[in-house]
């Protein structure tokens, strides 16, 4: 099992690097934001709740995502790997992930951490709100009230998994398929091990 996961600030390509690695790897995409928008899109509670919270772009409560990623994870016990996108965000979701995997029997792989400029963010989120229909990408101060809750809450992240020495970090600006190359390469040698 090869358990990966993709971290970086909103905007900063988790999400469209994630489409194509897990064709290429055959990993489970497990991600977070696509799981809440889905039960904003069935209007659930847990959704209406959820919408309350992005629209303000702030993190979702600890429980709820550690909640519905764990669920995802038992019902997929046959995958090969999974790749976490958008998640662990908190420290809290860190250590849940690791308690959660350590019953798998399997760890975190790496952690692979793309590195992109706030102007950058801003303008990629600004252009997607333009066609995506999220209202958490059409208003600026939401955009950066996104990546001061990154700064903030959830680059602590990274350090703790530096302690494991699992950290990664990969150029997050250029073309998408250059930036595929980079993080297939990261991944290549680690399957190789
Ligand atoms: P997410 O759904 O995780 O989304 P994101 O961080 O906004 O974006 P992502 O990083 O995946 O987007 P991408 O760069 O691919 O989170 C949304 C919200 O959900 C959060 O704000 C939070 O409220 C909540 N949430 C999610 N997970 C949570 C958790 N664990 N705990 C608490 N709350 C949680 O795409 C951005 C744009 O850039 C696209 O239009 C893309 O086409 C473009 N792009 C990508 N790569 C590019 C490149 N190389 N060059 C130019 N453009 C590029």
């Amino acid at each position: 099992m090869f358990n990966l996961i993709l971290f970086g600030p909103p905007g900063s390509g988790k999400g469209t690097q994630s489409e194509k690695l897990i064709l290429k790897y055959g990993l489970k995409h497990l991600s977070t934001g696509d799981l809440l928008r889905s039960e904003i899109h069935r209007q659930t509670a847990l959704g209406l709740e959820a919408k309350n919270v992005m629209d303000k772009g702030q993190l979702v409560p600890d429980e709820v995502v550690i909640g519905m990623i764990s669920s995802a994870v038992d019902e997929n016990a046959d995958a090969k790997g999974f790749l976490f996108d958008g998640f662990p965000r908190t420290s809290a979701q860190a250590e849940a992930l690791d308690k959660l995997m350590e019953l798998k029997d399997h760890g975190i792989a790496v952690m692979l951490a793309l590195d992109v400029s706030e102007e950058e963010l801003v303008k990629r989120l600004l252009k997607r709100g333009e066609t995506s229909g999220r209202s958490d990408d059409t208003n600026e101060q939401v955009i950066r009230a996104r990546i001061t809750e990154y700064r903030n809450k959830t680059e602590a992240v990274a350090d703790y998994y530096r302690q494991f020495d699992k950290v990664v970090m990969v150029k997050g600006e250029g073309s998408i398929d250059e930036i595929f190359q980079s993080l297939c390469k990261e991944i290549d040698s680690r399957l190789e091990d």
